[in-house]
């Protein structure tokens, strides 16, 4: 959940080269420390000494920028870089190569593999922060284009357009991985009568604690929210299966709820939602498009069984 202070509408949310991680790969201690040193002052940097340590890093807290050494013992940079380009978690991270033959042959491989970029060793500093300065840069530009375009301003939470781009590669990951992928669509009861009797503002300030209940609500950081209409939110559990998708519906259920939220108009005297869910088995003869279809029945029926509920 992205929001800087504490007005509903003040949610300025670029970040500043200052606020940049760079992770620095090499086996050589020497090196290492000669970047760090560097690089210190500017950005946030982490260190690693081994290419599968960087991978294990960037796919635990992506950073903004990967300094690549090529030659590690347990495997090369050209091959980690190859693996961050491949894997949905890890594919936007600029990775800069930082070697010491820079032969025709050795450039092809370092851009074959996907490096944004390489630096020579032994490194110079002028050269080095300047390198680093301008992809962090463009890296900035990139995310921020991609929050706006992906996330809704009020919530902070992702979009339909977010949700139509990546559900098709999500669909996929669950087919390739042969994992069940829960789908639930959460919706504000009563919230006609909210507006009406608590005003437009209050409203507004309501589904920014009830998108926060449920970004709180998912531990995994493959567990996607999207805000699919007014008072509507999709949420998007990979690997899970009904089970899970039970639990996480009932634990959404309940936090929301003990918000108090003052809602005049709900039996309970409290703001509650409704919710209906499904689960997408691969490779059976169903669809995403039917678990969606199935949700959307399923709140249908939760609405009618009295709300404050939700159905499989
Ligand atoms: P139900 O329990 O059956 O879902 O009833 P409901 O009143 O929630 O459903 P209905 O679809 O009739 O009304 C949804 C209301 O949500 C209509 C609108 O006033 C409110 N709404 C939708 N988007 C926003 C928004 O961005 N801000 C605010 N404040 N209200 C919104
Ligand atoms: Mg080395
Ligand atoms: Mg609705
Ligand atoms: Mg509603």
């Amino acid at each position: 959940m992205r929001r800087g202070g504490t007005c509903l509408y003040n949610k300025k949310t670029s970040r500043t080269l200052q606020d940049c991680n760079v992770l620095i790969v090499d086996d050589q201690t020497a090196s290492r420390l000669i970047m760090t040193t560097l690089l210190e002052p500017l950005f946030t940097c982490h260190s690693v000494d081994s290419a599968s340590k960087a991978i294990e890093f960037c796919r635990e807290t992506p950073p903004d920028l990967v300094l690549m050494d090529v030659y590690m013992p347990d495997m090369d940079g050209h091959e980690a870089c190859i693996i961050l380009s491949n894997d949905s978690r890890t594919e936007d991270i600029p990775v800069v190569f930082v070697t010491a033959s820079v032969s025709d042959e050795e450039q092809e491989k370092c851009w074959n593999a996907g490096g944004a970029d390489f630096v020579q060793k032994p490194v110079n500093g002028t050269t080095l922060i300047n390198r680093v300065k301008f992809h962090l840069s463009s890296k900035l530009k990139t995310d921020l284009l991609e929050q706006l375009i992906y996330t809704d301003r009020l919530t902070g939470c992702f979009n339909r357009h977010y949700l139509e781009e990546h559900l098709p590669q999500m669909v996929k990951d669950a087919e390739r991985e042969n994992q069940a992928l829960s789908v639930a669509i959460f919706d504000a009861d009563l919230f006609k009568q909210f507006n009406d009797h608590y005003g437009h503002i209050k409203g507004d300030s309501c589904l920014w604690k009830i998108a926060k209940s449920l970004q709180e609500s998912l531990l995994r950081p493959r567990d996607k929210l999207i805000r699919v209409g007014g008072e509507e939110f999709l949420i998007l559990l990979p690997h899970t299966s009904e089970h899970g998708a039970r639990t996480v519906c009932e634990r959404i259920l309940q936090t929301i709820s003990h918000q108090y939220i003052e809602h005049s108009a709900s039996p309970t005297g409290y703001l509650t939602v409704s919710a209906g869910a499904a689960t997408y088995h691969p490779n059976t003869d169903t669809s995403i498009d039917k678990a969606l279809m199935d949700a959307d029945k399923c709140l249908y029926h939760a609405k009618a069984n009295g709300r404050n509920s939700y159905a499989f």
